[in-house]
């Protein structure tokens, strides 16, 4: 057997098994045991001229509500792969095995290898390049085959890319990439969406700092590991009691890490502290003695304003500066790091340079008409407010809504410089060209849209986020406005830098996406909001639904603000029930004892 193909089998096979031991996987799919179960394998003819390429197959669940036992790879997931039927199959069972030995001497990418649970029923539905086939795998084939490859060696990997990670805390789509705001000054983000893939249709599984962190760390969905409120610690959460964090599963495969700023809500604690190898620290901004514009019974983190003077007292300069540094290190091993930015979170103090950058009487407010509202369901304010930020009304009636916008603006373009410091350090840097660059924010944010401040709402305002990829392999320039989460970072990760695969993950790599950004992705991206508030965001629709049923509807096409609720129009049942099948149907419960609805806003 060739040497490649000894290297690949223990990936591909544990990658397989993850799939079908996952278990949330509502259908009940699971393995009996690591290789007790039963599987099937796919491979070509080598003696073809068709070009096999191995890509990533993540499995997309078709017809979950329809009941039928259909697999559906995700479309374009296969491509150029020859598939054969089930007589095919087994009379060529002999011929199949030696084709894979063939196919992986000349090259490790000519191999395909497909296992599923419980062969004797389940069908998986190929896409091929000129044909479509249905495979119904038979156990002791496939078992057959999966004992011949157990028996080889495996073989040590090539060398690792190094991953930078940059998150930022309550960025919303205002940044020039994304055209959330048309006077947003943000080029040096903008100049790596350019030399990457700029995922303009990404969004938070939960749109508040702790879970959505907690999400994207552990690759977990809200509705598996149950924090769906700011609070839980990922370590304290019962669902991630065996979940590394990336951080954690990078380092146990090789990689050095390093994190600084704010990347997990609460830190790297606990039994996570040794997830992380080296800090960059996590220090905080100064604040100024008296509260700069706030009116006084507004919750402390509700200030703005021009302060400190110099960039050098701000933490996030500070962590730049420490990121640049590090970066310029030889490194024995890979490293991970993960560099967490602070602003524009509340309070919102930059120093005034960047306030500069407005004009305090013309830059655009957002469009937030009163009439909006009159299309929501009775219980969406009961739902979206939050004590502690304030309310529109509060905000115009104090005048405040000009310098509060301008605040968050200012406080962009400052990170957005400090993004800027960490991204030339790389550039000038001896990992230059190795190393993968993956940057978001945790959820977005409202400023009177909606007549709603901050986040927590299922509406455009606080799910979608900036979500960037560039580095080697990833092609630069078009965007993708196929949907995509913040749960498929640590998916997509662990793919390009070849990791094993973690069976714990719930995300879908954007491998192909990153590939060809006009790939069509099934799985829509769902954000919940405290427990039982669910939106399903596909490329052109957003469907929420309440705990009460109530519902909204939107079409992305014609309406990206949101203004046009369509749940009560009969001529789109069709769409908003394929979207409903998305539902998460098997919810965890709120881990959190006591909800944040029961704070009580100060008069
Ligand atoms: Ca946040
Ligand atoms: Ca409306």
């Amino acid at each position: 057997m060739g040497q490649a193909l000894r290297s690949l089998t223990p990936y591909l096979l544990q990658r397989a098994c993850v799939e079908f031991s996952n278990p949330t996987r509502r259908r009940g799919s699971k393995l009996n045991a690591a290789l007790g179960g039963s599987f099937g394998f796919l491979v070509g003819s080598p003696r073809s001229a068709i070009s096999w390429s191995y890509r990533s197959y993540a499995l997309e669940e078709a017809d979950t509500l329809s009941g039928t036992r259909a697999m559906e790879p995700q479309r374009d997931s296969f491509k150029n792969v020859m598939t054969m039927n089930t007589t095919s199959i087994l009379r060529l069972l002999p011929f199949l095995a030696r084709a894979a030995v063939a196919a992986a001497a000349e090259s490790p990418k000519k191999i395909v290898l497909i296992l599923a649970e419980d062969l004797g029923s389940t069908d998986i539905t190929l896409r091929a390049k000129t044909s479509l086939y249905v495979i119904r795998f038979i156990q002791a084939v496939t078992i057959a085959i999966l004992s011949f490859l157990l028996t080889r060696e495996t073989h040590a990997e090539a060398p690792k890319l190094n991953v930078l990670m940059i998150c930022i805390d309550d960025l919303n789509d205002w940044t020039a990439f994304l055209g959330g705001h048309p006077d947003a000054v943000t080029p040096h983000m903008d100049g790596l969406a350019k030399r990457g893939r700029n995922f303009t249709n990404a969004h938070c599984t939960v749109p508040v700092c702790s879970p959505s962190r907690v999400s994207v760390m552990s690759g977990v969905a809200a509705t598996t590991h149950g924090s769906y409120e700011l609070g839980p610690k990922y370590e304290v959460l019962p669902a991630l009691s065996d979940v590394p964090t990336i951080q954690r599963y990078f380092k146990d495969n090789g990689y050095y890490t390093l994190s600084g700023g704010k990347v997990l809500h609460h830190g790297f604690n606990g039994r996570l502290a040794g997830d992380i190898d080296r800090t960059l620290g996590r220090r905080k901004s100064p604040t100024p003695p008296k509260p700069l514009n706030r009116p006084a019974h507004w919750s402390r983190a509700w200030d703005w304003g021009a302060y400190p003077e110099n960039n050098a007292e701000m933490a996030e300069f500070q962590l730049a500066k420490n990121a640049a540094e590090a970066l310029q290190q030889d490194f024995e091993k890979p490293f991970f790091m993960s560099v967490g930015f602070f602003r524009p979170h509340v309070p919102l103090y930059v120093p005034p340079t960047w306030f500069n950058l407005y004009d305090a009487d013309s830059f655009t407010l957002p469009r937030n008409p009163k009439s909006d509202l009159d299309d929501l369901p009775k219980n969406f304010l009961g739902i979206n407010d939050y004590a502690v930020a304030p309310t529109h009304a509060e905000v115009v009636k104090h005048g405040k809504q000009r310098s509060l916008t301008r605040a968050y603006l200012a406080s962009i373009s400052f990170v957005d410089h400090c993004v800027g410091i960490v991204l030339s350090a790389l550039k000038s840097s001896p990992h230059a060209d190795n190393t993968l660059i993956v940057l978001w924010s945790d959820h977005g944010f409202h400023l009177g849209e909606k007549q709603h401040w901050a986040k927590r709402t299922l509406w455009e305002e606080s799910t979608r986020v900036p979500l960037l990829c560039a580095g080697p392999g990833i092609k630069a320039g078009k965007a993708c406005s196929e949907p995509a989460s913040l749960l498929d970072i640590y998916p997509t990760l662990v793919e390009l830098c070849k990791l094993p695969v973690n069976p714990h993950l719930e995300g879908l790599s954007l491998v192909p996406q990153l590939n060809d950004p006009t790939t069509p992705r099934d799985r829509p991206a769902i954000t919940s909001s405290y427990f039982g508030n669910h939106s399903i965001r596909n490329r052109d629709w957003r469907l929420i639904v309440y705990d009460d049923g109530a519902e909204e509807l939107y079409d992305h096409r014609n309406d990206p603000h949101e203004f046009n609720n369509l749940a009560n129009d009969p001529t789109h049942k069709a769409i908003r029930n394929q979207l409903a099948r998305w539902l998460p149907r098997e919810a965890a419960p709120e881990f959190k004892a006591k909800s944040e609805r029961s704070r009580v806003r100060p008069k």
